[in-house]
């Protein structure tokens, strides 16, 4: 990491929080539909996961809005996705949950839980077969280590030494139940370390993140096959802007935000990189105009043509069929 790399990751943080209270008030006004799911408390997690795997291909949870502007996609195409507009990085079409822009290598978002790890494996055995070496990297939550998809990736992935990293983002919940009534110990990474090399880090330290990222890359690009991360994160707000997050006490949700990654890094900022108060708020008011012009842009543009419904969906139209 340099003093240029970790400023912009501090404009990608701060970026993503703001960004993130943006998409809550404007579900509130009626603005975005559907589920909206904030990454507010993992935002060093997410920006140094994205900024370490510098090239290859990557699928993510639906949680992803902070991921995917880091992955280098516009931040007004992604709120013009939220507002469903024709303007939205997937055209409108896709929402929070579907952000997929293939010339960033940026695949998703997908709503089904899990269901993008068997894809990831797809991607990781077709990039194998190309000969290309950046590998691939699917990023979860530790609510989908107790599906079977993720078991049945682990094994092809280890079984073909496939250049893939499992990055698991353990919140401790899935949704309202807590990691301790779903399974049997906290940490998921035991379920990896029969099939492949493992690490566990403190996911709201985004400098620890992003040199344990960048390790796994580097072991996968010199072809040792799969590797599993686990990173231990905090979410502070509900699972979904419709969860109350009542099922969290006060407590716990303070000793969450006493390891907040946005003011941890800024220290970093200040006193690793000697970044001046001047420097570090320009930075601020930079991501707070990008966000407030992200929200101009989403409101003002138009709905997708009805004429777009049936484009960039799987469908086969039978003829003479008889019901
Ligand atoms: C196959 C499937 N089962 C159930 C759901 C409902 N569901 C949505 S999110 C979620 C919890 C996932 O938790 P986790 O993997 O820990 O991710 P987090 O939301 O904490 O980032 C569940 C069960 C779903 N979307 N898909
Ligand atoms: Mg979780």
């Amino acid at each position: 990491m340099n003093k240029l790399l970790a400023e912009e990751m501090y404009y990608l943080m701060v970026l993503g929080r703001a960004f993130e209270y943006a998409a809550k008030e404007n579900y509130m006004k009626g603005n975005v539909s559907g589920f909206l799911h904030l990454d507010i408390g993992q935002e060093g997690f997410s920006v140094a996961a994205i900024k370490a795997f510098e090239k290859g291909d990557i699928f993510s949870t639906y949680r992803e809005h902070i991921m995917a502007m880091a992955r280098g996609i516009e931040p007004k195409a992604v709120m013009a996705e939220l507002f469903g507009k024709a303007t939205g990085v997937s055209g409108g079409k896709g929402g929070s949950m579907h952000l997929f822009e293939p010339s960033r290598f940026f695949y998703g978002g997908d709503a089904i839980v899990g269901g993008h790890i068997p894809n990831a494996v797809g991607c990781a055995y077709a990039r194998d077969l190309q000969g290309s070496e950046d590998g691939v990297m699917v990023i979860f939550g530790d609510g989908t280590t107790n599906g079977g998809a993720f078991f049945e990736s682990l094994n092809i992935a280890a079984t073909h030494k496939l250049p893939l990293l499992f990055l698991c983002e353990n919140n401790e919940y899935a949704i309202g139940t807590n990691i301790k009534r779903a399974a049997p110990f906290r940490e998921q990474a035991k379920k990896a370390e029969p099939y492949m090399l493992t690490y566990e880090v403190d996911g709201m330290d985004a400098e620890a993140v992003y040199k344990t990222v960048r390790e796994a890359q580097k072991n996968i690009q010199e072809g040792h096959g799969p590797v599993f991360i686990e990173a231990f994160t905090c979410r502070y707000e509900g699972h979904s802007v419709s969860d109350s997050n009542a099922y969290r006490s006060t407590q716990e949700m303070n000793h969450c935000k006493a390891k907040d990654p946005i003011k941890r890094f800024k220290k970093e900022l200040q006193e690793k990189w000697l970044c001046s108060e001047d420097e570090i708020q320009t930075i601020e008011q930079k991501a707070q105009k990008t966000v407030e012009e992200a929200v101009e842009y989403a409101q003002n543009s138009p709905e997708p043509q009805p004429n777009v419904l049936f484009e960039n969906v799987f469908y086969e139209e039978r003829k003479n069929v008889v019901s």
